[in-house]
């Protein structure tokens, strides 16, 4: 199958146009270089030391034979879509072209516009380059668990069946949205349904948990083709940062009780889900939203998992309760289905000791890197 990546250079996008292509499908991907150039902007790095995207691919070509063709575009630029679109008539478009931060978001109101424009045009150019150009295609987009925030009833997978005054309906999902990102992947999810409503587009909705891991069937295969792993408060996700600020001997930052509770995912897992979904699209006219992610901890969980794997290796690790830099729920309910991926053939890799000291020991190779300087927040939700 013909599958276009948008945001093919990202920590996720990457791994996945490899994946698919180690699966026999030909892959191109879409990426402006945005991603590097905030990192730059804000002065931060992925741990590991991350190839250009053209050596990337000139790479995976020699490793595996097959070709990864690149499309350097901006998605906030319509015509630069659809002439993509036109040119490599995808059957499936998987959409990580997004800036993908909470704390950029709230940085300033210069990022949270950009943010919200970045995100919701770039995604409104994907959904009308469709229409045109490729109206039988079929989007997988990457979505977020935290469009539902943390209701105090179960979370279903998109929609909900209400009773109201004697009548019933089965309406979207209520959504509270914890950042100006999250709002924006809360309003995307509106223009998708709508245009797949009104137009026939067949769209599937991943809201994806919180991704940890550095390591996929691909990505070690040469230095040259990881990840950008991230550890530091704007772009790394909560448990990679445990684990770098493990290793780099800086107390675990657990915002706030550490009671806060969110579904997480094994990047490896991310790949299979996005495969399953391209494999097995929506229909035309069609809009899915799966629940994308394995388990659910609360961050005290995988601060004593890290604490405890960490000192099996002999790092004198300390968990360090600090002042919550957002505002969250820090007690609260949560349960949320997440069924539709598994029915799809989902086997979970769940989260073990040996991943996390996998892990470790691969932050360890690369210690040398880490800015401890990164790790504590600034980055606040309220207030001056
Ligand atoms: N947290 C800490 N300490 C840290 C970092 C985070 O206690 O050092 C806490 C946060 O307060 C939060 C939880 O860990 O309660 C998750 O935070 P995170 O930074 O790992 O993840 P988040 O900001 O929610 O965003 C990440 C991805 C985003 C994705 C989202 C899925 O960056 O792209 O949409 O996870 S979800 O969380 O389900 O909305």
């Amino acid at each position: 199958m013909r599958v276009l990546i948008l945001g093919g250079d990202g920590y996720l996008g990457w791994p996945t146009a490899m994946h698919l292509s180690a699966a026999g499908h030909s892959v191109a991907v879409l990426d402006n270089g945005a991603k590097r150039q905030w990192e730059r902007d804000l002065g931060i790095e992925p741990l590991l030391p991350i190839a250009s995207l053209s050596e990337r691919v000139d790479v995976w070509k020699t490793l595996s034979g097959s070709a990864i063709r690149i499309f350097h575009a901006d998605l906030c630029e319509y015509d630069q879509v659809e002439s993509v679109f036109r040119e490599f008539t995808p059957a499936s478009i998987v959409h990580y072209g997004e800036q993908p931060s909470a704390g950029f978001s709230m940085m300033d109101h210069r990022r949270a516009a950009m943010t919200q424009t970045n995100n919701v045009i770039g995604t409104l150019n994907v959904l009308w380059a469709m229409r045109h150009a490729v109206p039988y295609a079929h989007l997988v987009k990457l979505g977020t668990m935290g469009e539902y925030g943390t209701p105090n009833i179960d979370i279903e997978e998109g929609f909900i069946e209400i009773e109201h005054k004697g009548r019933r309906d089965t309406l979207t999902f209520p959504k509270q949205p914890g950042s100006f990102y999250h709002l924006s992947k809360a309003h995307d999810s509106l223009n998708i349904h709508f245009t797949c409503r009104v137009w026939q587009l067949a769209a599937t909705n991943l809201n994806q948990g919180v991704v940890y891991g550095i390591d996929t069937d691909e990505t070690v295969q040469d230095p040259r083709l990881a990840t950008s792993f991230h550890y530091d408060e704007i772009f790394g996700t909560v448990l990679n940062r445990f684990c770098v600020e493990a290793v780099a001997g800086v107390p675990l930052t657990v915002y706030g009780k550490g009671l806060q509770k969110r579904g997480f995912l094994n990047i490896r897992d991310t790949l299979q889900c996005v495969k399953l979904s391209i494999e097995s699209p929506a229909k035309r006219g069609e809009y899915r939203v799966f629940n994308q992610f394995t388990e659910v901890f609360s961050v005290n969980d995988l601060a004593q998992l890290v604490a405890r794997q960490s000192s099996l290796l002999g790092l004198k690790t300390e968990v360090r309760n600090i002042e919550n830099p957002r505002l969250e729920a820090e007690e609260h309910y949560y349960n949320p289905v997440h069924s539709r991926l598994t029915q799809l053939g989902l086997k979970p890799r769940l989260l073990s000791d040996v991943l996390v000291e996998s892990m470790l020991k691969t932050i360890q190779t690369h210690s040398a890197r880490v800015k401890p300087d990164h790790m504590l927040p600034s980055v606040r939700w309220a207030g001056k």
